[in-house]
């Protein structure tokens, strides 16, 4: 086994954007794509010499076969050891606590998270730094960079390392570990959450449908939620990975966890459904006729943290990603608990957690997590859900209604308009941001517009600057609008158009956020005149 020195050239593009480099899979595939970028992490993070890293992914297309030259290139370049998820497989938040567990220097997962897998379709490359989060920003940047500079990349001469049985092996003179993707997560989750009283739930006869949506997370919550909790065989769905998910778009919202929207807004629903993204960071709640907003449940669950044995203490302190709904900063409030605003992108919350200003975190895109590893967790969410409802024994229904009656209720929701041409999207933004300044004071769709803004983040711990984090109006009366491009699109732009309304009468609430929002979005439609630079009479996605 010989290390070859391939000769190469920088490749345009690979600024990793809110999560990692995602491109279309041809693009990855292209000769040198993935060699460079992998090159880069290792020369933008100080060698990969005598290292130990994590790998896995979410099972897409060409993840075996990237493994293969990851793991080549890591022991051409002096690696002491990678520690792989058998047949490459690992969840995003498995890969987090096996970085954090064995103490790494880090991981590679390899996942566009819920955008679709196929030839076609995308696929992604994330580095994770050893303390099991996204590398921050700081760090994406030396990895740009180093993908700028890059001339030439080691790999090893090598036939493939066996990655379907447990066990070590070497190649060349570095050690790969294969382990059980679902052993290492499965003690931890048993570690935090009430396991008898899940399982005493199950066997009061509770009903549970869980859509893995072909993805990762299907092996977890078959061994977890039926092997161990006692739910009834067939609770978990679409469970076995595919490389395509099954040909659909692996995203736990309504619109593509619609066969789980029926079934639980349907005759003879189960009490309580949930769904995971690819790669499984993500989740969805839904109990009977009751859809849970991602924002919502994360307020839930701050409320009721206490019920969980691992947060019975208490919460050391909540954060949210800025467009995410204020709902959560009621419940801080209330409980005298801080609330940080951060920009969307897990990495933010990494230094918080760290540092133990916060306990819980969350996003309006479907993601919940804490501090017990550095990424979102879909199961974790699920499981944290059951406990609560194993400890209170009420609706999915009843708990929201309780809810929003004692805190209020945001009404939210997220217009996405995909693929638009990215000079027409970047003209809408820069306009309105011409314009931020003039807002104040004025009405519009009967709205009065209190103030307008920039978000930037300055983080509390290690006091880097992040600028230009989306675009915020506020209208009177808790009123919220909120603009940003996406990071994770690979096709064109995507304009994110965030919505949001208080209403604390409990007289007042009803029940179709849409309606509810109705004015708000008719201001954001008229200050950002989406459908006039768009071209587009209404969002694509609507969640
Ligand atoms: C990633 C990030 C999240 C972010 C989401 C959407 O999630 O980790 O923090 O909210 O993308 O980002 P954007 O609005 O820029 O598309 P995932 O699940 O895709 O890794």
């Amino acid at each position: 086994m010989s290390v070859q020195r391939i000769s190469t050239k920088p490749i345009e593009g690979q600024k990793p954007g809110t999560s990692g480099l995602r491109k279309k899979t041809p693009v990855f595939m292209q000769p040198h794509y993935l060699e460079n970028f992998v090159q880069a992490i290792w020369n933008g993070t100080g060698g990969a010499e005598g290292k130990t890293y994590v790998l896995g992914g979410d099972g897409r297309y060409f993840g075996d076969r990237a493994a293969q030259v990851i793991l080549r290139m890591a022991a051409a370049s002096g690696a002491k050891k990678v520690i792989v998820g058998q047949n490459a497989i690992l969840s995003t938040p498995a890969a987090s606590h096996l970085i954090r567990k064995r103490q790494t220097d880090g991981g590679i997962i390899m996942s566009a998270s819920h955008n679709p897998g196929g030839p076609k379709e995308d696929f992604g490359v994330k580095f994770n730094t050893p303390n099991g989060g996204p590398a921050p920003e700081g760090v994406t940047e030396k990895i740009f960079q180093a993908t700028k500079d890059i001339s030439e990349y080691l790999i090893l001469e090598s036939q493939d390392v066996d990655l379907s049985t447990l066990g070590s092996r070497t190649l060349g003179g570095m050690e790969v570990e294969v382990v059980d993707p679902v052993a290492d997560y499965a003690e931890l989750m048993r570690e935090i959450f009430d396991f008898d009283k899940i399982r005493a739930l199950f066997q009061s006869g509770f009903r549970i449908r869980f859509d893995a949506m072909h993805a990762v997370t299907g092996p977890y919550a078959k061994a977890i939620l039926e092997g161990e909790l006692g739910a009834p065989a067939g609770s978990v769905v679409n469970a076995v990975p595919s490389p395509d998910f099954g040909g659909g778009h692996p995203d736990p919202n309504p619109i593509w966890a619609k066969d789980l929207m029926d079934t639980m807004f349907g005759a003879d629903a189960p009490d309580f459904g949930a769904a995971s993204d690819g790669d499984g960071d993500r989740n969805m709640i839904v109990g009977r006729n009751a859809y849970v907003t991602p924002s919502d449940s994360l307020a839930v669950l701050a409320a009721n943290a206490t019920l969980v044995p691992a947060y019975a203490g208490g919460l050391k302190g909540v954060a949210r990603s800025m467009p995410t709904s204020k709902a959560l900063d009621r419940v801080a409030d209330s409980l005298g608990l801080a609330c940080y605003e951060t920009p969307t992108g897990w990495k933010f919350f990494g230094n918080l957690l760290d540092a133990g200003r916060a306990t819980l975190c969350g996003e309006e895109s479907a993601g919940t997590g804490s501090d017990h590893v550095r990424e979102k967790d879909g199961l974790w969410a699920v499981l944290f859900w059951l406990n609560v409802l194993a400890e209170r024994r009420e609706s999915v229904a009843d708990i929201m209604a309780a809810h929003w009656a004692k805190y209020g209720r945001n009404y939210y929701s997220r217009h996405d308009y995909e693929a638009v041409d990215s000079a027409a999207a970047n003209g809408l933004v820069d306009a309105l941001r011409a314009r931020l300044a003039d807002l104040p004071g004025q009405t519009v769709a009967g709205l009065r517009i209190e103030a307008a803004d920039e978000f930037a983040y300055d983080d509390p711990v290690d006091g880097s600057h992040s600028a230009a984090q989306g675009l915020r109006v506020m209208t009177e009366g808790g009123g919220r609008i909120v603009l940003r491009l996406s990071g994770t699109g690979t096709e064109g732009a995507t304009l994110r158009v965030y919505l949001e309304r208080v209403e604390t009468d409990p007289a007042r609430l009803q029940d179709d956020p849409q309606a509810a929002l109705a004015s708000i979005i008719a201001a954001a439609d008229q200050i950002a005149g989406i459908r006039e630079r768009t071209g587009r009479e209404a969002p694509d996605v609507i969640t």
